[in-house]
């Protein structure tokens, strides 16, 4: 049976005919027949446009139904309807109390959404539509009722019990279980829902907030992992003294719970005061996390607690707003991030991975708005676009409007809708009437999909002193958007003289009074001309600094720009872009080069300034690392038509093993600099110091020869760190034979599950050849289970997202794999069987052989029988393009 889904239409949102006053849930756990009765108060919404007798209906899946009693009486069978998705009830008065038993099977539940076990504990997973699973109900975010909780379990088993809210009384019953109440005072919708049951442990602490209220901080892990919490408890505290500072929001209640699971499809969730996270964003300690999982937890941490108002307070009217929450937590996140850690390298990192990813998404069959118009299946939307396109909206309402102003919006927005269920236009809204602004032009940012493009040039009159930056904007077509209205793009601009230095800036026709170097200049038509005056030379454009837009920009640098703006833009992210710039280009040469059948070239000029780079020791190495590092091969798989992934691969490991012999000298010497054997330690200066120590050692690492290996060896054998020994290892896993080394490492980690996820990752990414074989068998290693999401992603994603050379093999095994395990965890778990579906978006970007042989693994795929909604809709978009 296929099971279809209506597309749901974003025009076609009305009110709910009913609104949840009140929600008293009680559970009777047990693994594999838990009971469930909920206690509705439930009233007709005076706002529905609904005709006033309309019936009661309530979302319902997976459920047993065992009773409805309507105020107090027991309904017959013949007095409701019911199907596999709804339970409907007529004859409704304007309020009234329903009491619903149903009973779930929790052991069995490997979606992983609703009410499910992990190792034997309890974990729900609600966003989007996940309630459904746990009991019949209005679930849609705009019905925001008050909850109590209830939680009945047998005390040995499950002696830890917990809930939304505050914890209001517990007690024994008989049988050996015992009881947990908790209410939650805030109406939230019912994806904020959470419960959690298991023998766990907790790590504890307290915040104090700005106004003196005090907030016990728990952390829940299982027994054996405490020593793994510190991390994540620092992190929640510098995420609340943050939030203080820079938003004046504090924290509302009197616990902040997060609980770890290891059986979790994404991240982590934001459930009222009870955030359940992936072990992976929690547990860290040096020896088992690297400093990217060190910044992965912090940022996590502080994305969750911040949606505490930007999601939870404040929600979202809609799936469609879904940007609303997660564009702006996002935006926070980063921000956060910025403020704690290196603004610079944040910045770059993260629109480094916009551009692999969403740009991606923005040009394929994917594509849509960051408000999406429709969707078939909600879980599919939680995309790059919706998060980081999103995230770039929102920065850009602080790029127009500046630092206070933004905040003016904020204040503002929380004024008008503290306890409501909003739109993105209420956001824009709230920004445009804080600060008088006009932002109806800004809203095509929410309803226009694809990448704008900006075609700048740029022409120096001498006798006018003038420099005319004149810039054009389009956006290409997606699915369902063939035309495009110009969009309301900050662009900041610098302008450097010959001797590196900005100039002041004076626009012919503007009033400045204040010869600023950098501004941000308006752009809102299609093609417009910025005259500027005053000029004695002609200067090399500084463009899009700080990526002040979502945008592809073209401007012809020549080379020798190139160099110039790595080494004396100050701006951090332009300095950087002009780096990758000419890596693009010079990659992009090789490939050409290569199809010809030619050698690849570097020239000189890269090598020279990249070399410059490695001696000037008075730069952050961090920002060295950044720029020394190749664009990877996703990346430019983008910029290419037509593409064999084997050429692309070749070519940039060519290009890499020049790198390796040119800068030998210089890169062994920035190697021993940073390799300084201090004791490791996490913090800003440390990690860039081991960023570019390792950057060293990877691009040393594609030429193998004694003295390499020998570093290699050292490394892996002596680190005292997971971030040295994992980069060892990784080049060493390219070698011949690095058999000794995975099998060390295996023996020394087994018993922990995520340092396991690296150990398959490395084998799944490895550039040896039989690669594919080995990823199969590994699936028979008693540390891998395709029913573990993390596992699935460190194993089959990596090996079918990030192993380009090995995925597209001209055989097209990889394919045929790849669409074996959509068809294989689409009857397991849809939401990880889509993910992995969305490897063959980009297959009419291929050459010929490879495009044939992967639409045909899509069309086996859309054949197979009984297709979730979920991975229908990936494949079925996927196919028409
Ligand atoms: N809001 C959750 C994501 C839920 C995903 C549902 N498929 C995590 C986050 O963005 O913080
Ligand atoms: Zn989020």
């Amino acid at each position: 049976m296929t099971v279809t889904r209506q597309t749901v239409s974003r025009l076609d949102y009305t009110p709910p005919a009913f609104l949840v006053d009140r929600v008293d849930l009680t559970f009777e756990l047990d693994e594999h027949n838990t009971l469930v009765t909920s206690r509705l108060v439930i009233k007709r919404n005076p706002a529905a446009s609904a005709v006033a007798d309309a019936p009661l209906v309530l979302d319902g899946e997976a459920l047993v139904l065992e009773s409805v009693k309507l105020d107090g009486r027991v309904l017959g069978p013949h007095e409701y309807e019911l199907n596999d998705r709804q339970l409907c009830i007529g004859g409704i008065a304007d309020e009234v109390i329903l009491e619903i038993a149903t009973r779930t099977d929790p052991a069995r539940n490997t979606s992983l959404m609703g009410l499910y076990v992990s190792n034997g504990n309890f974990f729900t997973q609600c966003e989007a539509e996940g309630f459904r699973k746990i009991t019949y109900y209005l679930d849609r975010p705009d019905v925001m009722a008050k909850f109590t909780t209830t939680l009945i379990a047998d005390k040995a088993k499950y002696p830890v019990l917990l809930s939304n809210g505050n914890r209001v009384g517990e007690g024994q019953l008989d049988k050996n279980r015992h009881w947990v109440k908790w209410v939650d005072p805030f109406r939230k919708p019912a994806y904020l829902f959470a419960l959690v049951a298991g023998k766990l442990v907790s790590l504890t602490d307290k915040h104090v907030t700005g106004s003196g209220r005090t907030v016990s901080l728990e952390i829940y892990v299982e027994p054996g992992n405490l020593d793994k919490c510190p991390h994540a408890m620092a992190s929640i505290h510098k995420s609340m003294q943050w939030d203080e500072a820079r938003f004046g929001l504090e924290y509302d209640l009197d616990t902040y719970m997060i609980v770890a699971v290891s059986d979790f499809n994404m991240g982590a969730m934001e459930n009222k005061g009870l955030n359940i996270f992936n072990t992976k964003y929690v547990l860290a300690k040096p020896e088992t996390a690297t400093d990217a999982d060190f910044d992965g937890i912090e940022s996590v941490v502080a994305h969750e607690y911040f949606h505490n108002w930007t999601g939870n307070r404040v929600t979202c009217r809609d799936w469609f707003q879904l940007s609303l929450k997660e564009g702006l937590t996002v935006y926070r996140d980063q921000e956060f991030s910025s403020d704690v850690g290196s603004r610079a390298v944040q910045r770059i990192q993260n629109v480094r991975a916009l551009r692999e990813h969403q740009f991606a998404e923005d040009a394929g069959p994917q594509a849509h708005p960051v408000r999406p118009d429709a969707y078939q299946e909600i879980n599919n939307f939680y995309t790059w676009t919706v998060y980081e396109k999103g995230a770039e909206v929102v920065r850009m309402y602080a790029t127009l409007l500046g630092r206070e102003g933004f905040r003016k919006g904020m204040d503002l927005y929380f004024k008008r809708h503290d306890g409501q269920a909003v739109t993105c236009d209420d956001f824009r809204a709230a920004m445009a009437d804080a600060n008088g602004a006009d932002l109806e032009q800004f809203a095509l940012w929410y309803s226009q999909a694809g990448t704008p493009l900006l075609d700048v040039a740029g022409a120096y009159d001498a006798t006018a002193r003038t420099y005319t930056l004149s810039v054009r904007q389009s956006c290409p077509a997606t699915p369902g958007q063939a035309d495009k209205q110009p969009f309301h793009i900050p662009l900041a601009v610098a302008l450097l003289g010959s001797d590196g230095t900005p100039l002041p800036l004076s626009l012919a026709g503007g009033h400045d009074t204040d010869a600023a170097t950098s501004r941000v200049l308006q752009l809102r038509q299609a093609e417009e001309h910025f005259v500027f005056t005053g000029l004695n030379e002609r200067p090399v454009p500084s463009l899009l600094r700080d990526f002040s837009a979502p945008v592809r920009l073209r401007y012809p640098y020549t080379d020798e720009e190139l160099t110039f703006l790595m080494a004396n833009d100050d701006d951090a992210f332009a300095r950087w872009e002009a780096a990758n710039s000419y890596a693009m280009r010079l990659l992009r040469d090789g490939y050409a080069s290569g199809q010809r059948g030619e050698a690849v070239h570097v020239p000189p000029g890269y090598l020279a300034a990249a070399g410059r780079l490695l001696e000037d020791e008075t730069l952050d190495p961090a920002l060295v690392a950044l720029m020394l590092e190749l664009p990877s091969e996703q990346y430019l798989f983008e910029a290419l038509d037509d593409v064999d992934p084997a050429l692309l691969s070749k070519v940039r490991i060519e290009v890499l093993q020049t790198l390796a012999r040119e800068l030998r000298g210089p890169l062994l010497a920035t190697y021993q600099r940073l390799n300084d054997g201090a004791p490791y330690r996490f913090d800003a200066a440390a990690v860039a110091r081991r960023s570019l120590k390792n950057v060293c050692l990877a691009i040393l690492g594609e030429r193998q020869g004694p003295v390499v290996s020998e570093l290699l060896i050292n490394q892996y054998r002596r680190a005292d760190n997971m971030t040295d020994r994992l980069a060892a290892l990784k080049a060493l896993a390219n070698s011949e034979h690095p058999e000794e080394y995975l099998a060390d490492f295996a023996q020394t980690w087994q018993d922990d599950a995520l340092v396991m996820d690296k150990w398959f990752s490395i084998q799944a990414t490895s550039r040896r050849a039989g690669v594919l074989s080995r990823v199969q068998a590994l699936m028979g290693h008693p540390a891998f289970s395709i029913r573990n999401p993390n596992k699935v992603r460190a194993l089959i994603g990596a090996f079918c997202q990030q192993n380009l050379q090995h995925f597209h093999a001209l055989d097209g095994y990889g394919y045929a794999f790849a669409a074996d395990r959509v068809i294989e965890l689409d009857r397991l778990n849809p939401q990880i069987a889509a993910r992995l579906a969305a490897c063959f978006n980009r297959w009419p970007k291929l050459e010929p052989v490879r495009r044939a042989l992967m639409k045909g693994e899509l069309e086996r795929i859309a054949a197979s029988a009984g297709l979730s909604s979920d991975t229908h809709e990936i494949v079925s978009k996927a196919l028409q393009q």
